[in-house]
């Protein structure tokens, strides 16, 4: 199954949402991430997709985790997938456009759900409020529908 991971960039109010251009999951707006490589720790990983996709150069220590969810799609599991979620207050430069990924600053308040993936109105929001969580989503096959999910807020 692969590994990925997921970023948002948080800054007093806003965080930065990217619309993918490419790959899994193109035209939504979501973090920045991707597969983890072999021989690869979870952080940096998250730290070089940040630098691949937005260019921000974020330390893997000012990546907190706030959640690990478990993607699932039914009668495909070559698209499961395990997602470690991170949120960073501090990096260096400023989020650009990459080939992979066009950056924007949202509102926290006022998230564009209509173009995020159809999971993300179940958690995003805890994770931006400050909680830390634990879910796991079942999809119909080609992701367009959620056949049960469960998320739970994690007290470490
Ligand atoms: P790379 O590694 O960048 O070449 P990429 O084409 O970006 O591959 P993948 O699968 O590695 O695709 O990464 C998918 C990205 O989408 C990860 O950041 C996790 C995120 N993602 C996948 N399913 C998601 C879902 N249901 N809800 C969500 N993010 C999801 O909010």
């Amino acid at each position: 199954m692969r590994q990925t991971t997921l970023c948002f960039l948080v800054k007093d109010d806003q965080v930065l949402l990217a619309i993918k251009k490419r790959g899994f999951g193109v035209g939504k707006w979501n973090g920045a991430g991707g597969k983890v490589k072999d021989n690869e720790s979870i952080g940096i990983a998250a730290a070089r997709e940040l630098n691949e996709e937005v260019g921000v150069k974020v330390s893997p220590s000012d990546l907190e985790l706030v959640g690990t969810l478990q993607f699932d799609f039914d009668g495909n599991p070559d698209w499961a997938q395990r997602c470690e979620v991170f949120i960073a207050r501090h990096w260096e430069g400023e989020p650009s456009e990459s080939e992979e990924m066009r950056p924007r600053w949202y509102a926290i308040d006022k998230l564009p759900f209509e173009g995020m993936w159809i999971d993300d109105p179940h958690w995003v929001p805890l994770v931006l409020s400050g909680k830390k969580i634990s879910g796991k989503f079942l999809f119909n096959k080609d992701g367009s529908a959620i056949l049960n999910f469960e998320v739970f807020e994690v007290h470490p």
